[in-house]
């Protein structure tokens, strides 16, 4: 018996002193698990009990509670201090130090920039601004553009489709057929906009932005397409820009032509972004393809109009020599800072 009241105080001396040395939480933690835990000392102490004589068990339990007790006082008192000591450090934070400062105000992305740098430009010239619905009907993203059924842009593996005749729009043509469905010639409208396809890679993203452009009067010119097309790349890319128009197909325009401006990088001497030639691609145009009027009432004998579609991101990747396309829609603070 005295041998295992003497264990149970000298369990007791080391816990005290343990618990008194303690640094943090945890280790108070571990502690309670060495002393008062399932397999910890002196609970496996106290568990010899029954070896020792019936009538002198009460005296060495009532010991051992005594301990147990003490101990877990010790382990409380220690855990509060430790709490408050916590609490009180929080406390002593510096207030006077300079603080990191957060941006405080944002910018507006680079996309929406050249969006509006645009539009800009084209109120300028005259044009009004339209808007129309990006989940649009089939008849208003193809059909009323003179798309055949069959036409490759209609594939599953280009467009977005909701149902059978509700698509994501594709360009954003489709706002101008709704305008012109509407109103009546004079039409001098842009129609900026998101526009998806089912496309991804460096040049690619599903969703991207788009400004066309209309212009329906009667006796419009080639001509008139050339002048207005060239004012307006000279105001994006300065005086000295070259440009040349390629004959090209639309189902939508007829002739149809695209667009090329002398390269931006390397001035057209040729490099790798023109791929040698020193000309970059720039837009698709042409002149309203007779069958388009008819879909929207208008007498193709009476009117005449030109179109053009560009993409913003294009446009803004040459502008300012980005590579990527995706990199616009990231969202990192590092590159959306430099615009
Ligand atoms: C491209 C080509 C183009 C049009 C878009 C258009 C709209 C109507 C009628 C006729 Cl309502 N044409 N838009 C015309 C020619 C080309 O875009 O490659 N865009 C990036």
């Amino acid at each position: 018996m005295e041998s295992i009241i003497a264990r149970l105080e000298a369990i007791e001396e080391g816990a005290l002193k343990e618990i008194k040395a303690a640094q943090t939480i945890e280790q108070l933690e571990s502690l309670r698990i060495k002393y008062l835990g399932r397999k910890g000392e002196v609970t496996t102490t106290l568990r010899q009990l029954g070896k020792i004589p019936s009538e002198q068990r009460p005296l060495v339990g009532k010991k051992g509670n005594e301990i147990k007790e003490k101990i877990q006082l010790a382990l409380e008192e220690a855990t509060e201090a430790l709490k408050q000591k916590i609490a009180a450090e929080v406390k002593h934070i510096d207030v006077t130090l300079p603080g990191r400062r957060a941006y405080s105000y944002g910018t507006l992305h680079p996309i929406t920039q050249v969006m509006r740098e645009i539009c800009d430009i084209f109120l300028r010239l005259g044009f009004d601004i339209a808007e129309g619905p990006d989940v649009e009907l089939d008849y208003y993203n193809f059909e009323a553009l003179n798309i055949p059924p069959h036409h490759p842009a209609r594939d599953m593996q280009d467009t977005f489709y909701i149902s059978s005749d509700v698509v994501l729009r594709t360009h954003t043509s489709s706002i101008q057929i709704r305008v012109m469905e509407k109103e009546k010639p004079p039409i001098r409208i842009i129609a900026p906009g998101a526009v998806y396809r089912c496309d991804a890679d460096v040049s690619h993203t599903p969703m991207f932005h788009q400004v066309e452009g209309l212009l329906v009067e009667k006796n419009v010119s080639f001509s008139q397409l050339k002048g207005i097309l060239t004012t307006f790349m000279e105001a994006v890319f300065g005086e000295g820009i070259g440009v040349r128009f390629r004959p090209s197909f639309f189902p939508f325009t007829e002739p149809s032509a695209e667009m090329d401006i002398s390269c931006v990088i390397c001035g057209g001497k040729g490099c790798r972004v023109c791929k040698g030639t020193g000309w970059l691609e720039i837009l698709g145009c042409g002149m309203v393809d007779p069958a388009v009027f008819e879909k929207v009432g208008y007498d193709p004998e009476i009117y005449t109009g030109f179109a053009f579609g560009l993409g913003v991101e294009r446009i803004a990747m040459l502008k300012y020599g980005i590579d990527d396309i995706r990199l616009f829609f990231e969202n990192h603070l590092g590159f959306l800072k430099q615009f």
